[in-house]
């Protein structure tokens, strides 16, 4: 239970700028881009992206949410094997031919984003997915990778990384807990 804090919140608004200029570097401006939110606080976090691409370029980039929960048939504790699924969307822009960025704050087994992906799929056909999140703590179980990382941080399975930001938190700052 012993806890060691891995990012600040001038850390995590470092993270978040840098995101922020990688996306418009990686994609040559903000051109047909849509940043889409994981709930709970992937929305945050592309909300911010949103805020930060606008004082940078004058634009602002479409964004929505998708709520991935993990189904299972005993709602008690949180088990890495069960199946992510849609919940709900509130993604009324057109996704045909755009580039769609998954925003989430923690990658871990990547099934939550598969998950968004076959959402994303079945709504429209984007040209594009990519995907930025705060942290990747590793332990993928499927063929999926970040194309923009806040911070990498290499933890066992035990570990849970806590992410508190000040919209959903009233804090704000990554920390790491046995
Ligand atoms: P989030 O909705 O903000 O992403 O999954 C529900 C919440 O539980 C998540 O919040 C996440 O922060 C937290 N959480 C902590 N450890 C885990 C974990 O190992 N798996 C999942 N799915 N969620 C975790
Ligand atoms: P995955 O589906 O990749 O296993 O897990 C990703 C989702 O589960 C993310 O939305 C994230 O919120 C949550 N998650 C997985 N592990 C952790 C963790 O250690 N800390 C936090 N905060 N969330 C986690
Ligand atoms: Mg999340």
């Amino acid at each position: 239970e012993e806890k060691t804090q891995l990012l600040d919140e001038a850390a995590i608004g470092r993270a978040i700028k840098r995101i922020s200029h990688e996306i418009i570097e990686r994609n040559k401006g903000t051109e047909d881009l849509v940043l889409v939110g994981i709930k709970t606080r992937g929305t945050p976090i592309a909300n911010r992206i949103q805020q930060t691409i606008e004082q940078i370029e004058s634009v602002t980039v479409p964004t929505g949410e998708l709520d991935i929960s993990l189904y299972r048939d005993d709602l008690t504790e949180i088990d890495n094997h069960d199946e992510a699924q849609l919940n709900q969307t509130n993604i009324s822009e057109t996704l045909e031919g755009k580039t769609v960025i998954l925003v989430d704050d923690v990658l871990y087994t990547g099934r939550t984003v598969r998950a968004a992906m076959d959402a994303i799929v079945d709504i429209d056909r984007p040209k594009q997915i990519q995907l930025a999140v705060l942290v990747d703590r590793g332990h993928r179980e499927l063929p999926i990778r970040a194309d923009y990382v806040g911070k990498n941080i290499p933890t066992s399975q035990e570990e849970v990384i806590k992410v508190h930001l000040n919209e959903t938190d009233e804090q704000e700052q990554v920390s790491i807990y046995e």
